[in-house]
């Protein structure tokens, strides 16, 4: 079964948008196996974004990041990876169709409320960043055969 780690950024928390958000991976049908509230530090948004690292962006992302309470979360289910991003939208609000998370909720690029990875191996070493493997929580819920 496939992971994906999603973040509900600073923006998402501070805008009291936590709930209506969540609301839309578990309506998909993903299963919620690790859920956190943390403050990330600057180590952990620099290990996050490495990959941007260098860019224009990167100073100004990793200080909104760090700005405050994000919800960190791990969600599996079939294509969780895909699934996950479908739901997401683009990363700029403004392009991102309405009834996707973005699409519905942000106008800004940066201030686009939530992460996804975007592949099954950045998702292991991104889950591997902001969890601890005891934080994870394995079990069947009674639907798993009516969700897929
Ligand atoms: P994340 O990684 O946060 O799920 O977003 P995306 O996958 O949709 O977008 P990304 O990796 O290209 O960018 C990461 C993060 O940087 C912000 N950003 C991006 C920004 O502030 N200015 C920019 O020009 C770009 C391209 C938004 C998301």
């Amino acid at each position: 079964m496939q992971q994906t780690l999603i973040v509900l950024k600073p923006d998402c928390v501070q805008r009291r948008l936590v709930g209506t958000i969540i609301e839309r991976f578990e309506k998909k049908g993903l299963r919620l196996a690790g859920l956190k509230l943390l403050t990330p530090s600057r180590k952990l948004a620099e290990d996050h974004y490495a990959v941007h690292k260098g860019k224009p962006f990167y100073d100004s992302l990793l200080q909104f990041l760090t700005s405050g309470p994000t919800v960190a979360m791990v969600w599996e289910g079939r294509e969780a990876v895909t699934v996950a991003r479908t739901l997401m939208g683009v990363t700029d609000g403004t392009k991102s169709p309405p009834a996707t998370i973005r699409g519905d909720f942000a106008l800004s690029v940066q201030n686009n409320l939530v992460h996804g990875s975007d592949s099954p191996e950045n998702a292991a070493a991104e889950i591997k960043l902001w969890f601890k493997p005891d934080e994870l929580v394995a079990y069947r819920p009674t639907d798993a055969d009516w969700v897929g």
